[in-house]
C-alpha cells in the first residue's frame, strides 16, 4: 500500500525583540488560525488535518452524502440500509425514530428501491444510476461525461447502468479495464548507474545489465540509436566513446583520444555529437564513417564557447 504524506513549509521569522513577524501567506495559500503556518488552498476542508492547530478542517461545509446514503443530523453519512433498522448508527441517533415505523414505502413509487427514514420514505437507485431531479425514477449516470476525472485513458462508451473503455488501434486494454497500453515489444528504460549500463523492462520490471565499464569508471553520458539498436556511452575520465548493441552481442569504440562531457546521437542525420568542456568545443563524427572504419571527427562549434557542459539535439527539425 502506498501512503502519502503532505509536506508543509512554515515560515516564522523571529525578530530581535522576540515577537514573531507577521506571516504573510501566498495568493494560493490559506493561513492557519495560529497565524504561524500557511498551507495550500486545496488542503482546506480536504478531511486531513494539515495546520498544527487543525484550523484547516474547522468550520467546513457538511459532507455531501452519496445517492444511497442518509445524512445524520451530525452531518455524517450512513448507508440507507442502516437507517430505521432499530439500531442507532448515527452518533446522535438521528437515523432512528420519526417516521421509521410507518409503512410509508407502500405509498411512493420508486423505480428501484425504497428505504424508510425518520424523515419519510427515500427512493434510491442501483449502482450506475441516479435519481432524476424530480420523482422517484432512476436514470443512467453518464460516467463518460461526469465531471471530476475521466474514467478511461482513451475512449469511454457509456452504457445503461455502467460504461466501458476501449483503446485506439495499437493499444491494448489493461486488466484494470481503464488503462490503455501500447502493444508490441516491451518498452525499455535505459539507465546508467555508476559503472553499469542497465535495461529495465517497463512491464516485466526485469533488470538486465547491458554493459559494465572496464576499470569501474563511472558512466557519464548515455544515448541510443533506435535505427541501429545501439547504445553509446562515455566514462568519466576515459578518453573514448563506446558502443554496444542492444542484444549485447557486439560492442566497440566509436572514437578514441578525445575528451567528452556530454554525448548525443542524431539518429536521423546519423551523426554523434559531444562537448569538450575544457577545450570549449562541440564536436561531431559521422556514424556511417565509423562503421566503415574511418572514425574522423570535426569541430562543429569552437568559438565563443565557455565550458559547454550539456547538449541536446532536435533531430526531427535538423
Ligand atoms: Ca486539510
Ligand atoms: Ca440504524
Ligand atoms: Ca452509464
Amino acid at each position: 500500500m502506498i501512503t502519502s504524506q503532505k509536506a508543509t513549509c512554515s515560515y516564522a521569522k523571529v525578530s530581535k525583540n522576540c515577537h514573531p513577524e507577521e506571516l504573510r501567506c501566498g495568493s494560493r495559500q490559506w493561513s492557519c488560525a495560529s497565524a504561524d503556518q500557511c498551507v495550500p488552498d486545496s488542503w482546506r476542508c480536504d478531511g486531513q488535518r494539515d495546520c498544527r492547530d487543525g484550523s484547516d478542517e474547522a468550520a467546513c461545509a457538511p459532507e455531501k452524502c452519496g445517492s444511497s446514503e442518509f445524512q445524520c443530523r451530525s452531518s455524517a453519512c450512513l448507508h440507507l440500509s442502516l437507517v430505521c433498522d432499530g439500531k442507532e448508527d448515527c452518533a446522535d441517533g438521528s437515523d432512528e425514530g420519526g417516521q421509521c415505523s410507518a409503512s410509508a414505502c407502500g405509498q411512493v413509487q420508486c423505480s428501484h428501491t425504497c428505504y424508510r427514514s425518520p424523515r419519510g420514505p427515500i427512493c434510491a437507485c442501483e449502482q450506475g444510476f441516479e435519481l432524476k431531479s424530480s420523482g422517484g425514477s432512476c436514470e443512467d449516470v453518464d460516467e463518460c461525461r461526469r465531471s471530476g476525472g475521466r474514467p478511461c485513458s482513451q475512449t469511454c462508451i457509456n452504457t445503461e447502468g455502467s460504461y466501458r473503455c476501449t483503446c485506439h488501434p495499437g493499444y491494448l486494454l489493461e486488466p484494470d479495464g481503464h488503462t490503455c497500453k501500447a502493444t508490441g515489444t516491451e518498452p525499455i528504460l535505459l539507465v546508467a548507474i555508476q559503472f553499469n549500463l542497465l535495461l529495465y523492462g517497463l512491464r516485466s520490471l526485469k533488470e538486465d545489465i547491458l554493459a559494465a565499464t572496464d576499470k569501474n569508471l563511472v558512466i557519464f553520458s548515455i544515448d541510443y540509436d533506435l535505427l541501429d539498436q545501439k547504445v553509446f556511452w562515455t566514462e568519466l575520465g576515459a578518453e573514448s566513446i563506446k558502443w554496444i548493441s542492444m542484444d549485447a552481442k557486439k560492442k566497440g569504440t566509436v572514437v578514441k583520444g578525445i575528451k567528452s562531457d556530454c554525448m548525443v546521437v542524431d539518429w536521423i542525420g546519423r551523426n554523434l555529437y559531444w562537448t569538450d568542456g575544457t577545450a570549449g568545443q562541440i564536436l561531431a563524427i559521422q556514424l556511417t564513417a565509423v562503421w566503415r572504419g574511418k572514425p574522423e571527427y570535426t569541430i562543429v562549434l569552437g568559438d565563443n564557447l565557455n565550458q559547454p557542459r550539456s547538449l541536446a539535439l532536435d533531430p526531427l527539425n535538423g
